[in-house]
């Protein structure tokens, strides 16, 4: 049984964003963190995968799909678009090969026993797939199939970058929003839970972030940069 999870998801290569949810956290009585997949895509890989691999205590993981496409190099050839491949495999090139080997061995999904909650199962899409999308617009019908064979009341996602928590069949559905690659938010977001849960949005100085993204090397470093200047309304 834990007693206070942070959720913290789409971390996308941020590392600015993830150091200001890290410091928040340390003011929450949290004692487990649950990582929710997408680490390293994005302008500042090494130094995220360096930060979260030197966590100490009751840390979990779970692989997103980023996370997949970065461990296993995957270009044009594996589906993805041309400059998702571009950015993917200059991120590989970014990592050590134990940060390589450390993404591969991510788990698909953890489920934890939090008080007052019961238990909750943590994924980065949805419980099927690591890319499957819920979104707090995403019908019931379609959700229906994602879910049916989840057991735990409460279900935590992620992967689409907008923070909500809704009721779907039953059961209760939230999504973490995203850390370093936000949406519809102006801060890193990330979620509380335990015996509540807390949707939060963590400030930090994006101005000074985006000036180190502009110099990361990154392709399309501008794009990183406006983008957490000025989030769109929509997530991917
Ligand atoms: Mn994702």
């Amino acid at each position: 049984m834990v007693k206070r999870v942070a959720a913290i998801y789409d971390i996308h290569g941020n590392v600015a964003a993830l150091n200001a949810v890290l410091q928040d956290i340390q003011s929450c009585d949290v004692d487990t963190i649950v990582i929710g997949g997408d680490l390293a895509w994005g302008p500042q890989p090494l130094q995220v995968m360096e930060r979260v691999m030197a966590l100490k205590g009751n840390v979990h993981f779970i692989k997103g799909n980023a996370d997949r496409e970065v461990g296993e190099r995957y270009g044009v050839e594996q589906g993805l678009d041309e400059w998702v491949a571009t950015i993917n495999q200059w991120c590989s090139d970014q990592l050590t090969p134990s940060q390589i080997a450390f993404l591969n061995h991510l788990e698909k999904q953890v489920s934890l026993t939090i008080d007052g909650m019961g238990e909750v199962l943590f994924v980065h899409g949805s419980p099927r797939s690591d890319e499957e999308a819920i979104r707090k617009a995403t019908s019931e019908q379609e959700i229906e199939p994602m879910i049916q064979s989840v057991k735990q009341a409460i279900l935590v996602c992620g992967h689409t970058h907008v923070q909500f928590d809704r009721m779907v069949c039953d059961k209760r559905i939230i999504n973490a929003g995203s850390v370093g690659l936000q949406s519809a938010a102006k801060g890193a977001c990330w979620a509380l839970l335990g015996p509540h849960v807390d949707l939060r949005q963590t400030d930090y100085d994006v101005h000074a972030a985006a000036e180190h993204i502009r110099q990361s090397g990154v392709p399309m470093a501008s794009e990183f940069a406006d983008h957490i200047l000025n989030p769109p309304n929509e997530g991917p």
